[in-house]
């Protein structure tokens, strides 16, 4: 079922519509916010000089430093009695990032979750579990009330409480699980350990974001539970969970275009990159009020296909999420991407998929160690075995990355787990 007739427009009238919004947005950032103002100037531009799509490029980019230096509410287009929320994104590093909806912004984005969920194929008649945290952070409330908008019954579970989760999902009959990958891959394994098979549970659909994840994480997590995973992507600053999501083909996540305007550029030059091509993911909000942004940089490492598909949507489509450009690790001049990692170990049988990687830096040389649970139904008495398996973890790491890793089996379990997003590296060299 597609949600909205918009998103099998013909690519012309889209074009005509994200052009018609790009004009609106710019002359609004122009007058309402002081921060754009001043960079339209500084780089020569008025709002008229936007008269194609193309034109876009001249725009200055947005960075995730300005949303700090304008800290708590300096880049918002409204003043805050037009607000009706305010969400944040942890603040790990530095300052969170504030972003706040006026009552119409709500609705666009009730109406975008709307659009994630359907074409992920939840249904009115389908339970919802939401495992996402309710709080600042976007994901529990973003989905609820897209959710609630497409008539599905919604369970506000939040995360974490393990056990409870299970109860709810047997107890309430839910059908639809959605959380982040890690915690769903946590919840099929208490379920095996207190005795429930994960499959039986009757969930027919797991609907996954929030943080990157590999192809081999959704067989493991589809092989589990018996049913269909399906990825989606946001953030906090354009909007939180609804800006792109996975159809049933599972081959790409359609972008809502008429919402969000993408470009992928080279992270080095900021030069814009043609369709197909991988870079970084830069996003215009085209109708949001409270708090629009131009040419947004996500660090997001993604391409863009405009090719139609099969489903009908007309919308062009991001591949998942390789990584993002503040992820890359350099090590001993090299770059490595965690997913390059969990690529490579995800082909190997005898290990979970609970990683860790960490990296040191001793005598002047980085040392780069991976950390690799044993799966839960891997048993051996023989030392060999495990030798011959962390050879095997080694050599594959080697032939794919082109360093030499130090790889370290430890036991199942042992590595810490989460009900959010995952944390896989430590980096001791900038701690
Ligand atoms: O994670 C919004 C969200 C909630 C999306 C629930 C989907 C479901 P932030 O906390 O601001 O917002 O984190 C945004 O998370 O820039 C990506 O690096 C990463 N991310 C989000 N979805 C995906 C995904 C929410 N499907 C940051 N695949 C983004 C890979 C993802 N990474």
């Amino acid at each position: 079922m597609i949600w909205d007739r918009i998103e099998t427009l013909p690519r012309e009238e889209m074009e005509i519509l994200q052009l018609e919004r790009l004009k609106a947005v710019v002359l609004r950032v122009y007058r309402k916010v002081p921060f754009y103002r001043g960079r339209l100037r500084e780089s020569g531009l008025k709002p008229p000089d936007i008269r194609s799509l193309a034109d876009l490029q001249n725009l200055p980019f947005t960075v995730k430093e300005d949303l700090r230096e304008n800290y708590p509410y300096g880049l918002f287009a409204v003043p805050l009695e037009r607000l009706v929320r305010i969400h944040a994104s942890s603040g790990t590093t530095g300052l969170p990032t504030v972003v706040g909806y006026t009552k119409k912004d709500l609705r666009t984005w009730s109406e975008l979750v709307g659009r994630v969920v359907v074409q992920a194929g939840v249904k009115p008649r389908d339970v919802v579990q939401i495992c996402f945290s309710y709080g600042l952070f976007t994901g529990g409330f973003g989905l609820h009330y897209g959710l609630e908008r497409v008539g599905a019954t919604v369970v506000p579970a939040s995360a974490g409480n393990t056990q409870r989760q299970l109860r709810l999902i047997q107890d309430f009959n839910t059908t639809v699980l959605v959380s982040t990958p890690t915690y769903a891959l946590y919840i099929a394994e208490v379920a095996r350990e207190i005795g429930l098979d994960p499959s039986k549970l009757g969930l027919r659909l797991g609907l996954f974001g929030s943080e990157p994840w590999s192809e081999g994480i959704r067989d493991g997590l589809e092989a589990a539970f018996g049913f269909k995973a399906t990825d989606n992507y946001g953030m906090s600053e354009l909007i939180g969970p609804g800006v792109a999501g996975e159809c049933r083909m599972q081959n790409g996540l359609h972008i809502s275009e008429d919402h969000f305007l993408p470009e992928i550029i080279d992270p080095e030059t900021g030069e814009q990159l043609p369709p197909g091509a991988e870079g970084e993911l830069v996003i215009t909000t085209l109708t949001k009020e409270g708090l629009p942004l131009i040419r947004y940089r996500t660090r997001d490492l993604t391409a863009l296909d405009y090719a139609p598909c099969p489903c009908g949507r007309t919308t062009v489509r991001m591949h998942r999420v390789s990584g993002r450009t503040d992820d890359m690790l350099i090590i001993r001049g090299v770059n490595v991407f965690p997913s390059q990692v969990e690529e490579v170990l995800m082909e190997i049988d005898g290990v979970s998929p609970h990683y860790r990687i960490i990296v040191d830096r001793r005598d002047y040389l980085d040392e780069f160690e991976v950390q690799v649970e044993l799966a839960a139904d891997y048993f051996t008495g023989a030392f060999r075995d495990l030798e011959t398996l962390e050879r095997t973890i080694k050599e594959r790491l080697q032939s794919i990355i082109q360093i030499t890793a130090k790889v370290k089996l430890v036991e199942y379990r042992s590595l810490e787990r989460t009900a959010g997003k995952a944390k896989r590296v430590i980096d001791k060299r900038i701690m």
